[in-house]
């Protein structure tokens, strides 16, 4: 739809000029149409620190993808007040017993929270605070999840499919990746009698 500037209809209003080309998403496959979306991917190498069993972690190729990451930043990061959009596609695997999953970060800005949406596969959303106290919740195709800006978080891929999930974040936000590198979680997700179990890593 076209608004004609200074028709009679709108005379005297201040019109806003699109400066966004329009996107559109296919959801379930994680695809972003129309926007020069950015693409990353994360491979073994890039989470060598993180899993427990380092002999099954170097049996391994370091050069597997473990997830790839789609987003558009429509803004500067670091922007105050923006919004990022993007995707993730997390691959079905496992280091030993371990499942794949993301890095997992704090924001840099602790009062910047993220919603995660899952749209296809089994998966679990690890939140953890600053005392280390970690949680885990189900996500699936269609579960929402708020994560406050103070929590860690990383995702665990459970099923035997690609997890796909979306999420939106503030331009401001930042990634904090030290401290999880150096310390994990507070807990792991581990394959026991063939199901996801929980263990504190404490
Ligand atoms: C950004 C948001 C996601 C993750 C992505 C990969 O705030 O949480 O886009 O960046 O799921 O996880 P990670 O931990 O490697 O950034
Ligand atoms: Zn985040």
């Amino acid at each position: 739809m076209k608004v004609a500037p200074n028709s009679s209809e709108n005379q005297g209003e201040r019109l806003i000029v699109p400066d966004l080309a329009p996107i559109r998403l296919d959801w379930p496959a994680g695809a972003m149409i129309g926007l020069p979306a950015k693409e990353s991917a994360k491979k073994l190498a890039d989470l060598e620190p993180l899993f427990l069993d380092r002999a099954a972690f170097h049996a391994l190729d370091p050069e597997l993808v473990v997830y790839r990451v789609r987003s558009w930043t429509p803004v500067q990061p670091g922007s105050e007040g923006g919004l990022f959009w993007g995707v993730t596609i997390l691959e079905p695997g496992k280091v030993g017993k371990e499942y794949f999953m993301t890095h997992g970060h704090f924001h840099s800005n602790p009062t910047r929270a993220e919603y995660y949406c899952g749209v296809q596969g089994h998966g679990l959303l690890l939140r953890m605070d600053h005392q280390r106290s970690t949680s885990a919740e189900e996500m699936r195709s269609g579960t929402l999840h708020y994560i406050r800006g103070e929590h860690a978080h990383r995702v665990v891929n459970v099923g035997d499919e690609p997890l796909i999930f979306w999420a939106c974040w503030g331009s401001d936000a930042g990634y904090n990746y030290g401290a999880i590198r150096e310390h994990g979680f507070g807990a792991r997700v581990l394959e026991r009698d063939g199901r996801p179990v929980v263990i504190s890593d404490e």
